[in-house]
């Protein structure tokens, strides 16, 4: 890739600013219109210059000497500069145009970010501004059929204002050059006078798109005013505000190739996503907040790195007052879409927009998320991941899994809600849904290995942190190894009743004859499991069944604080009532001694009850405990039945989830 820069004019508009040198030495920001334009290029990474001079030829070749060493400039020299047009210039210069070329003229201011996009532009393009009002001494575009058909300073109507910047490909230019040779090689001396877009506008079939710039800047300089307003427009430029987010915790070349774009629109702040919102739409980070924050602001280009506390933009929307938002244009569709149509809103409030960059589908970004997906799937990590949402979260959202597929939906199913996305938190492996799944009832009398091996099916194919249901724990003897166990595959928590002998699931109550073991008994069993721990992370939870055996609140106090005496992490308060009433209570009255231990609640029974009553009560675990066993159920004895009323499957199609769907369920590359 080549630029050519055309500088032979006279200038004559500029009045005495022009008298001694060309027109791109005018000083402008702290440089002239050609050092901006050389710096531009240079950091573009584009070396090959090809510069026409005319009047005042020797200041400006004296003048590019600085970037002798830097810069491979060429000077085409037009003789005839004050009686020709650069259609001249650019006819003498052909044979040096035998690349892709970016054709500027040499009055040409533009912003950073514009040239990007012409140089990043697939195939011939020349910049238009939609947002600009067309002057009358400027060229102006006519599109058709989406190319830029005819580009002269007379168009009126329909026609875009235009700037003479061009990407063209080796090809495009190549049929230009011809037509140019054509009127300069013409005895018609006129043709040389006339603009080189007129040698443009004769080649029938050319492919050369209009680039919209919008509203940034790209302006020529033609008179004083046109400076003046330009060095203005610049100054704004230099203070522009330009606000990205980031929930990443590994950075790589892509986020560093758009970090590096957006700061050639403005001053970057980067806002890091709090622990708490990157964990409510993707998983717990495996860098706590501070940690990413340090490494934003440490990245080139960017000026100041906040914290985001929410994924809706809003808030630090309006702290900031950014002038452009940059995003990866991969948040149109899917569960992003209502926060980037809530961050337009916001910006157009007061004049800000948003400005959407190709996202990258790299594959080797994908292999990067994947291994940050299976790292944090690793036991170690997992381990503690309830303990850490535990201290970022006022309330933990977890619902059963019973195999991979149920865990895949616990993991995956996500809605949009008042622009925050709501995830489940964590899983439950309940051992009435585990139970069920193999057609057995919920005593015990599905093994530790068989439960086990459930948990490792759902473990294998997820990353947030599971709860296990441990039912009574066992004999003590039995619990110890239990423990140990979950702690070396990864699981988070352990959840033990204090019921002793036959159990029977508790939903049965009184009705099933079952037994609370001694407080004692069960403090024991609490003690030697943490004493069991290698280390400080498994949570072991006591499950208190006072309620559920109608011995009253007051017993289940007693129990929770002997309990948490005893070393329990949590404690679960379970009740079959349909009324909230007496877990409500419960909690109040744990949390006046009790400001610090977590409570769990499993609103199964009294399912009116809303997370937010809950945790306006202290609990900061709510575990749907069998709502997807308990719908799947239904749905398949439905499929079944119809079958058989039918003789067919036609009837139960519409009940079916799609293949397409069911596949795309189970990612392949997990
Ligand atoms: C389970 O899900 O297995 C439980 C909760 O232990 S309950 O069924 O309500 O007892
Ligand atoms: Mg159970």
């Amino acid at each position: 890739m080549k630029a050519l820069i055309l500088n032979s004019g006279l200038g004559s508009r500029m009045g005495s600013l022009t008298a001694d040198r060309p027109k791109c030495m005018t000083a402008l920001a702290g440089g002239t219109i050609l050092s901006r334009q050389l710096e531009l290029l240079e950091q573009a990474g584009i070396r090959d210059i090809v510069i026409t001079t005319g009047a005042h030829k020797n200041a400006l070749m004296e003048y590019c000497r600085q970037w002798e060493d830097r810069l491979d400039i060429a000077f085409v020299h037009n003789p005839f500069y004050d009686s020709t047009n650069y259609i001249y210039s650019i006819f003498l210069a052909g044979e040096l145009l035998d690349d892709d070329i970016i054709l500027m003229h040499g009055d040409l201011v533009f912003e950073a970010s514009v040239l990007d996009d012409v140089l990043s532009f697939e195939g011939s393009c020349m910049t238009v501004s939609s947002d600009a009002e067309p002057s009358p001494k400027d060229f102006k575009a006519q599109i058709r059929d989406g190319l830029v058909e005819k580009v002269s300073v007379e168009l009126g109507e329909g026609a875009l204002p235009a700037q003479p910047l061009y990407r063209l490909t080796r090809q495009e230019m190549s049929r230009w050059l011809q037509k140019i040779g054509e009127f300069c090689r013409s005895e018609d001396l006129s043709l040389r006078r006339c603009y080189a877009e007129d040698a443009l506008d004769r080649i029938p079939d050319k492919e050369i798109f209009p680039l919209d710039v919008g509203s940034r800047l790209c302006s020529e300089i033609d008179d004083p005013a046109d400076l003046r307003r330009v060095a203005a427009e610049l100054e704004r430029v230099s203070r522009r505000v330009v606000y990205m987010c980031f929930s990443t915790d590994m950075i790589h070349s892509g986020h560093i190739k758009l970090i590096r774009r957006a700061a050639r629109l403005g001053r970057v702040i980067a806002g890091v996503l709090s622990d708490e919102a990157v964990s409510g739409f993707k998983r717990l980070p495996l860098l706590p907040f501070s940690e990413r924050q340090a490494m934003f602001a440490s990245i080139t280009g960017v000026s100041e790195a906040v914290e985001q506390r929410t994924l809706s933009y809003r808030e630090n929307i309006e702290r900031y007052r950014p002038d452009i938002v940059v995003h990866g244009d991969d948040w149109r569709e899917g569960f992003q879409r209502p926060i980037r149509e809530e961050v337009i809103r916001a910006l157009k409030s007061y004049g800000g927009r948003l400005v959407e960059f190709p996202y990258s589908h790299d594959e080797k970004y994908h292999e990067i998320e994947l291994r940050s997906r299976a790292e944090a799937a690793m036991p170690e990590l997992r381990r503690g991941s309830l303990r850490r949402l535990l201290a970022m979260k006022p309330q933990i959202r977890a619902i059963e899994a019973h195999s991979g597929l149920t865990g895949l939906i616990a993991e995956n199913t996500a809605v949009i809600q008042d622009g925050q996305p709501r995830q489940f938190d964590a899983m439950w492996i309940s051992s009435l849904c585990d139970s069920t799944a193999r057609g057995k009832p919920d005593i015990e009398l599905v093994d530790m290995t068989s439960r086990l091996r459930t948990l490792d099916d759902i473990m294998e194919v997820t990353t947030k942190p599971v709860i296990f249901d441990g039912d009574t724990g066992g004999l003590t003897e039995h619990f110890v190894y239990t423990v140990r166990t979950l702690e070396r595959v990864g699981a988070s928590m352990v959840i033990i009743e204090d019921k002793t002998g036959l159990k029977r699931n508790s939903l049965f109550g009184t009705e099933a004859g079952q037994t609370q073991a001694p407080a004692e008994e069960f403090c024991r069993k609490i003690s030697a499991g943490k004493s069991a721990l290698k280390s400080s992370e498994l949570m072991i939870c006591a499950r208190i069944e006072s309620l559920i055996l109608g011995k009253g609140v007051g017993d289940a106090l007693e129990r929770a604080h002997a309990y948490v005496e005893a070393g329990a992490d949590a404690v679960m308060i379970h009740s079959r009532s349909s009324d909230p009433g007496e877990v409500l209570e419960f909690a109040d009255r744990f949390r006046q001694r009790d400001g610090r231990t977590p409570l769990v609640a499993v609103p199964t029974a009294y399912s009116s009850v809303t997370e937010e009553e809950l945790l306006s009560h202290g609990i900061n675990i709510v575990i749907y405990a069998n709502q997807l066993t308990r719908t799947g159920f239904p749905a398949m004895q439905s499929a079944a039945r119809s079958i058989l009323e039918h003789h067919r499957a036609k009837e139960c199609d519409e009940m079916c989830m799609p293949f397409g769907e069911i596949i795309r369920l189970i990612p392949e590359d997990y």
